[in-house]
């Protein structure tokens, strides 16, 4: 039998980290042969709502879980993690400004980005969810310094996994179909979802849907998609966030078979976004690692799109440069 995955997830008595829990359990995530230990963060006031939790994940006797931690003291939380779903996080409240939001989740993402650099494996594969996420993932990074950068990643797969479905409504083929989805940027509502590259059963997506519906609909659904879901649901996306962050991290361990996936990763330059943000690109993931796909042709609708979500992420940098 393989050697168990630690894998650590913060925030997991909330709706996205109940959802996550068992699904990583179950295998879904690291692989249906491999066993796991689920360490499992929380804030004070929660540990009695994860203790059900971890009661309930006994009481499904998942063949893969060899074991269960459940901690407030995040030494305790990343000890030797190999993945940790940084998802639990300051939510706005009233009045709050974007700054006081960013600032509040410094204090989260700066100390746990200091457990993570102390205690967790050195390979650990980081994936920040809790939003602002891209943000959040730079300060941890920052506290973090002898972990290679590379290794913080912030979600935007849920938004890409948006993008696929849209589009495949809307040409009336399965989502399996389409190939070449790219978000660009922010995990916010300045995100480029972009078809310019994509397929649709082999032909190019930008022939199948007039230019109307992909820049006055298909765009600023993708990109709002998550306030549509709190308007229908009255809560926010969990499991559909949960299955987005199964699929990032299963991709990056894995491998992504050649596909493109999008990734919010440490800028490297790649099409002049410059280095110092968590910036998502399309990536493919093979050997545990991912590169980001290089070559594409940019266009001044996309060049327009791209800048724009970069200079939000720049801003929020600059909101909270004393913690980085
Ligand atoms: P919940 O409020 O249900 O759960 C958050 C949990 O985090 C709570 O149980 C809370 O006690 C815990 N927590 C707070 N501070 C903590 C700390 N310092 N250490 C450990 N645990 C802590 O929120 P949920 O719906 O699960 O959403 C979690 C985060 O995901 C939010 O920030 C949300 O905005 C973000 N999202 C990000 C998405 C993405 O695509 N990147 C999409 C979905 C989601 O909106």
């Amino acid at each position: 039998m393989k050697k168990p995955l630690r894998v650590t997830i913060t925030g997991a008595a909330g709706q996205i980290g109940y959802a996550l829990a068992f699904r990583i359990a179950s295998g879904d995530m690291l692989g249906k042969d491999q066993p796991v230990i689920l360490q499992l963060l929380e804030i004070p006031p929660a540990m009695d709502a994860l203790k059900g939790v971890a009661m309930e994940l006994d009481d499904c006797a998942f063949p893969l879980l060899q074991d269960i931690i459940c901690t407030d003291d995040p030494n305790v939380g990343f000890k030797d993690s190999n993945v940790a779903l940084l998802v639990g996080a300051r939510p706005r409240g009233p009045g709050m400004e974007r700054k006081d939001l960013l600032e509040a989740n410094g204090k989260i993402f700066g100390p746990q980005g200091k457990a993570i650099n102390d205690h967790a494996s050195r390979d650990v594969k980081v994936l920040v969810v809790g939003n602002p996420a891209n943000t959040n993932a730079l300060i941890a990074q920052a506290n973090a310094p002898d972990i290679n950068p590379r290794q913080f990643t912030a979600m935007t797969r849920l938004d890409h996994n948006r993008a696929l479905a849209q589009l495949a409504g809307k040409t009336g083929q399965h989502h399996t179909a389409i190939k070449g989805m790219i978000i660009w940027g922010n995990h916010s509502a300045t995100q480029y979802p972009d078809i310019a590259h994509c397929t649709v059963d082999g032909k190019g997506a930008k022939d199948l849907v007039d230019e109307g519906w992909y820049k006055d609909d298909f765009i600023p659904t993708v990109q709002q998609r998550g306030a549509a879901i709190i308007k229908a649901r009255g809560a926010s996306s969990a499991a559909s966030a949960a299955s987005a962050a199964i699929d990032h991290i299963r991709d990056w361990h894995l491998g992504s078979n050649g596909e493109w996936v999008s990734m919010a990763v440490p800028s490297d330059g790649s099409y002049d976004i410059k280095e110092g943000v968590i910036y998502s690109f399309p990536v493919i993931c093979k050997d545990g690692d991912y590169e980001i796909v290089q070559g594409l042709d940019i266009d001044d609708f996309s060049r327009e799109r791209m800048d724009l979500t970069d200079k939000e992420l720049r801003e929020e940098r600059d909101g909270v440069k004393d913690l980085l």
